[in-house]
């Protein structure tokens, strides 16, 4: 039977990629996002794919309940929803990080996936089944400098995920949460407010995980057999261990 995927954060970087993962017969796509130049021409580069694109900003609770109550007919059971929204602002330490990030990243972290989920979950439920996909983050259990309020949303998400599998206890819906390390897309060009160098110097002389090495994951934990739920799933480059200061280079 054709899956309907609801992925937020498509208009980029691990998102983007899902959506060429997840592309052909077997499912149908809604992709989310603010930039709608971005969903449309994805829509446009999948054309054996049925694909409802939703501008959407994730922080406007209202504007989620209004989306995802109304979504076209054929997209409206949703089976897989993919929580992937996300940024980091900054990185300076917490005495003298900005206010406005704190709030921009607990607003589309923590509470955007929260008004998603609360309003997909209750028609999985209903008719028991579904599968729920957050996007974690190794920084929501390895505390690193600057990384305060970006790993305790990612903590926040960990800790809902792992909460929301023993509310779901007894139902056939799955919960997972998928925790990436160091991986080159758009996120340290937003991080560091489009300062391209920066963004760059990240990534010097590794081999950082790729938006399409996540989308591989996420559609292999998705198309495990039903009895089998992976709770964390946490990946880094082999160039990684533990933190996102703890990284080999080479040259
Ligand atoms: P990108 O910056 O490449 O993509 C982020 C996506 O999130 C974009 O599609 C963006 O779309 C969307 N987004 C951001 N804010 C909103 C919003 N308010 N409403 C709707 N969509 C929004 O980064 P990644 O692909 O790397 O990030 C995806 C997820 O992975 C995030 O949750 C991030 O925290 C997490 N992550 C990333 C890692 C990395 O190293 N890259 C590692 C671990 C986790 P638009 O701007 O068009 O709205
Ligand atoms: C992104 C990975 O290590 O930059 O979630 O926080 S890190």
């Amino acid at each position: 039977m054709k899956k309907t995927v609801l992925l937020t954060g498509a208009s980029a970087g691990f998102g983007a990629a899902c959506a060429r993962k997840f592309r052909g017969p077997a499912y149908r796509l809604i992709l989310a996002a603010r930039r709608y130049e971005r969903l449309e021409a994805l829509r446009e580069e999948l054309p054996d794919t049925e694909i409802h694109v939703l501008q959407l900003d994730v922080r406007d609770r209202d504007a989620v309940a209004d989306a995802l109550a109304n979504l076209p007919d054929a997209y409206r059971e949703v089976d897989i929803l993919i929580n992937n929204a996300g940024l980091a602002l900054g990185l300076e330490p917490a005495h003298e990080a900005d206010l406005e990030n704190w709030e921009n990243m607990i607003d589309t972290n923590i509470k955007g996936l929260l008004y998603c989920t609360r309003q997909i979950l209750p028609g999985m439920v209903k008719r028991q089944r579904g599968h729920i996909v957050n996007i974690g983050s190794v920084a929501g259990s390895t505390p690193y400098p600057g990384g305060n309020v970006y790993g305790a949303t990612k903590a926040f998400v960990k800790q809902f995920s792992n909460n929301m599998r023993s509310d779901l206890h007894g139902t056939p819906i799955r919960v997972t949460n998928i925790e990436p390390g160091l991986a080159e897309t758009e996120f340290s060009i937003i991080r560091f407010n489009k300062d391209i160098e920066r963004a760059a110097e990240v990534y010097r002389g590794t081999q950082p995980l790729t938006g399409d090495d996540i989308a591989e994951i996420i559609f292999w934990v998705t198309s495990l057999p039903s009895h089998i739920n992976i709770n964390r799933l946490e990946v880094m480059p082999v160039c990684q261990a533990w933190g996102p200061f703890n990284i080999h280079r080479e040259g």
